[in-house]
């Protein structure tokens, strides 16, 4: 299988550690939705990225469908918990958390491309809010623990490491670190991971 994606795309960092933790045989093909010749568009109506294209052709998008499909092929780690329904809950939420973190960051993000007059005050004020209450309540749940969710890694621990280096990226001045420091030393040992590691450097 493949993955089209791009590298400054949290969505796409997701996926592809979800690939990289269960050992996937996979190819990521680097495939900005924008840039000229793009594929994605070919495969993917919504021309946005993750899309995962399987062997037989068939494409799947967007990222919460494509972790769940790559989690259930093989149990080596189960990282979104099969069977129990509150448990399983529990890190779709943590997923929808950090998703949310992200698509808040990409509309601040987009929204400062646009020139200094005609961007919102208003619309980068809910999203930056709704990123900071997202953050504190991240903050919160974690509560010291080493894991989002039960003893061990799961999707909830990959989709808000994805979210947190989305904001180093592109919203470096948040300092979330000082800010959360819960969040900070939770992220340390997940950001030594080597599946993290070989997202940050390729
Ligand atoms: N909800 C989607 C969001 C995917 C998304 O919006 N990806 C962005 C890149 S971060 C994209 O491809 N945007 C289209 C574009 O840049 O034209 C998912 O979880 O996969």
């Amino acid at each position: 299988m493949k993955l089209l994606g791009s590298d400054t795309s949290p969505y796409t960092r997701k996926a592809r550690l979800v690939l990289l933790e269960k050992g996937l045989t996979h190819q990521y093909l680097i495939t900005p939705p924008r840039e000229p010749g793009s594929p994605v568009a070919q495969h993917n109506p919504l021309g946005r990225v993750p899309t995962l294209l399987l062997d037989d052709g068939t494409a799947v998008y967007d990222s919460p469908v494509i972790c769940e499909y790559l989690d259930g092929l093989n149990d080596r780690p189960v990282l979104i918990p099969r069977g129990d329904p509150v448990a399983r809950m529990r890190v779709r939420r943590w997923e929808a958390l950090a998703d949310g973190i992200m698509d808040s960051a990409v509309v601040i993000r987009l929204e400062g491309l646009r020139p200094p007059e005609k961007q919102e005050a208003a619309t980068l004020t809910l999203h930056g809010n709704a990123i900071t209450r997202a953050l504190a309540l991240a903050e919160r749940e974690l509560g010291g623990r080493a894991w989002c969710e039960g003893s061990a890694l799961t999707l909830a621990d990959l989709a808000l490491v994805s979210a947190l280096l989305y904001l180093d990226l592109r919203q470096a001045e948040r300092g979330w670190r000082a800010g959360y420091p819960g969040l900070a030393a939770w992220s340390a040992p997940v950001l030594a991971r080597q599946s993290v590691r070989a997202t940050v450097t390729p």
